[in-house]
């Protein structure tokens, strides 16, 4: 009996790029005019010298149906990349924040919380009341919009939203596909808590899923590692850090180390969910780097964003130094 074997291309797993193509839904965002408008920004600031930096930010949303009403999500709350990309500015990066809709966002951050009904107070006006705010209640406001105003007119920030799993994997290959004609001088922060699970579009229920039906059991396949095309295809010459959290400082810094050999890129940013907000780990292949902030610190107003984009912004500096020698 002959034995039929199919050829190897058949049997090769699936790209990165083409499981993303079989496996998801179409993107809900524009992702072309997105690509076209990253593409412009990076360009535009690479010729007048500025280095380029993607932070990505805020948790994805994984639909359990294709019209949706119920999927699965992450506390992410943004805070990390949106504080970072302020730090970013002030160290003369231009940057582009590909970030959750409705996640936390430079700048604005700061009064999330804020009720601005109770902060907006109507005075009399000559025709018609006008509106003034109680500045007591935007603690550092001045400061803020005097930042938010230099931005603003230097044009450094590109805010770019996602919203599903899919359409965050479609716009990070494009964002990478944005910043890799500037080699070196691009960096990749990728903050964002990203699902590592979804539902293939072949396989999501197109309606509601029926209580009656009884207890709900789903089988959720991986979702492709972008990092590991990021690195060795899209943007090969560009500093790449990733984040890792964990709940368990006993595997953390060995997971740090996995993901570095695994995937061959420059930095991760190790931090566990009790004290993301006071201290991180910056991992590389040959050194660990703990950054933290005091009590004291605390109370004064320092973040741990500050340090982080401090220490990164200088490593950056040494390997664009090193990649222009070799
Ligand atoms: O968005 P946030 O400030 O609430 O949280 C930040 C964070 C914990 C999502 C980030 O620091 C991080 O570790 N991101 C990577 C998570 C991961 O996939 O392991």
């Amino acid at each position: 009996m002959t034995e039929v074997s199919s050829p190897a291309s058949a049997m090769a797993e699936p790209s990165p790029a083409e499981q993303i193509r079989q496996d998801f839904a179409p993107p809900q965002v524009p992702v072309e005019a997105a690509a076209r408008a990253m593409e412009a920004f990076a360009r535009g600031h690479h010729c007048e010298g500025r280095r380029v930096v993607l932070i990505t930010s805020g948790g994805t949303k994984v639909p359990l149906e294709s019209r949706t009403v119920r999927f699965l999500d992450n506390f992410s709350s943004g805070r990390r990349g949106a504080a970072s990309a302020e730090y970013f500015l002030q160290a003369g990066y231009a940057v582009i924040f590909l970030h959750r809709q409705r996640s936390l966002y430079p700048y604005s951050r700061r009064y999330a919380a804020t009720n601005w009904l109770d902060v907006l107070r109507l005075q009399p006006g000559e025709e018609a009341p006008r509106v003034e705010a109680e500045q007591s209640r935007l603690p550092g406001i001045v400061h803020i919009l005097q930042d938010y105003g230099r931005m603003k007119e230097a044009g450094t920030l590109l805010p770019i939203e996602f919203n599903t799993l899919s359409d965050y994997l479609h716009l990070l290959r494009a964002a990478a596909q944005a910043l890799s004609p500037l080699g070196s001088s691009a960096m990749f922060y990728l903050a964002a808590a990203v699902s590592d699970f979804y539902i293939p579009a072949s396989e999501i229920p197109e309606h509601k899923i029926q209580s009656s039906s009884g207890p709900l059991q789903i089988t959720m396949k991986m979702v492709p590692k972008m990092l590991s095309p990021l690195v060795k295809d899209w943007a090969p010459k560009a500093f790449v850090i990733s984040f890792k959290l964990e709940t368990d400082t006993e595997i953390l810094l060995e997971k740090a180390q996995k993901a570095l050999a695994t995937y061959r890129h420059h930095v991760v940013v190790a931090n566990i969910l009790d004290t993301l907000r006071t201290l991180v780990v910056i991992v590389t292949a040959t050194e660990e780097t703990k950054l933290s902030v005091s009590e004291e610190e605390e109370r004064a107003g320092v973040e741990i964003e500050e340090k982080i984009i401090k220490d990164l912004t200088l490593r950056h500096t040494h390997f664009m130094d090193r990649a222009e020698v070799n």
